[in-house]
């Protein structure tokens, strides 16, 4: 994918030929990870939250076959509230470009066009992984074949227990990814700061990170880079609480016969519903801070220069 096969809205298009920080939002989250209108209110508060912070947002969807690199508030409206929006992974680009369908776009496939654009950061919720019970299933997300290839920065709050946190990292491991957590010494889980789990690395600030990833790109590694940045306690979820949610969850995937890519939106509603809305306040609280912390990455990678 180059630039010529997207639709990059101007304002975005001038910030990158004047090198100003641009941060890519991805819009899976709004269409499957949160319910409407309340995924709408949050993409338009994250756009503005970077915004305030002296970056560019720009949310990455596909609508109408059309690959856009900055939704305007109306396309925004159609991703988070149409029926039928595809959740667009890469392997689906061909056929939801071809045939002219609204989509969101996951992890990998914004981290793809985010790049194809030129821009370098990239703010999300979660990160797909590999799931638990692989050894039976084999189900990965493509997000981790994605951080192994493009050369995009992601801040997400790391990997929901939905998922095997040792095997994401073993597989990061193995495929190059530098992978840190923002001043804390363990990998993050999402809905709590601690997931049991050491990080590979710890940055102990903006300074240590943006001189990292700035490294990373000179260095040509080729890899994405993968920051974990930990919820803030005030809105962490009861490690024990949301454990059992998702244990919960889990079954009744497996009772119903839920799996392949609708496995991770039905694992994510029923944790939101079995929490009793409290994981979608962490959700929209955690979005913001990623695409704040997101935002000053850009802003020092800028700097840098
Ligand atoms: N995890 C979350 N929230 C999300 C997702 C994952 O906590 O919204 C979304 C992201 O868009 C991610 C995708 O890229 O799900 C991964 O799906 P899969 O496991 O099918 O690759
Ligand atoms: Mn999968």
């Amino acid at each position: 994918m180059n630039a010529s096969n997207l639709l990059i809205a101007p304002k975005i298009l001038k910030a990158l030929q004047m090198n100003q920080p641009v941060v890519a939002l991805e819009s899976t989250i709004i269409s499957h990870g949160m319910p409407y209108p309340k995924n709408l209110e949050t993409a338009i508060e994250v756009e503005e939250l970077v915004a305030a912070s002296g970056a560019v947002p720009a949310t990455i969807a596909i609508v109408a076959g059309k690959i856009i690199v900055g939704l305007s508030n109306e396309e925004l409206g159609v991703i988070a509230s149409s029926t039928g929006v595809e959740k667009c992974s890469r392997r689906d680009l061909p056929f939801v470009v071809s045939q002219g369908k609204h989509a969101a776009t996951t992890v990998a496939t914004t981290m793809i066009i985010a790049h194809a654009a030129g821009i370098k950061v990239f703010a999300t919720g979660g990160i797909g992984g590999v799931h638990r019970g692989v050894e039976v299933h084999g189900d990965v997300s493509a997000d981790l074949m994605e951080l192994k290839q493009t050369p995009v920065a992601v801040v997400s709050a790391g990997i929901k227990s939905i998922l095997d946190i040792p095997r994401t990292l073993e597989m990061l491991e193995s495929y190059g990814v530098p992978v840190c957590t923002y001043q804390n010494e363990s990998f993050p889980a999402f809905f709590t700061r601690e997931s049991g789990v050491a990080s590979p690395r710890k940055v102990s600030g903006m300074k240590e990170l943006s001189e990292v990833v700035k490294c990373h790109f000179e260095l040509n590694l080729q890899t994405g880079l993968l920051i974990g940045n930990p919820i803030a306690k005030e809105y962490e979820l009861n490690p024990a609480v949301a454990n059992q949610t998702i244990a919960k969850a889990i079954e009744l995937a497996k009772e119903e016969g839920i799996t392949g890519k609708d496995i991770t939106p039905f694992l994510l509603s029923e944790v939101n519903k079995g929490s009793g809305g409290k994981s979608l306040e962490s959700n929209v609280h955690l979005i913001k801070a990623n695409a704040s912390l997101a935002a000053a990455l850009a802003i020092a990678l800028t700097e840098d220069l």
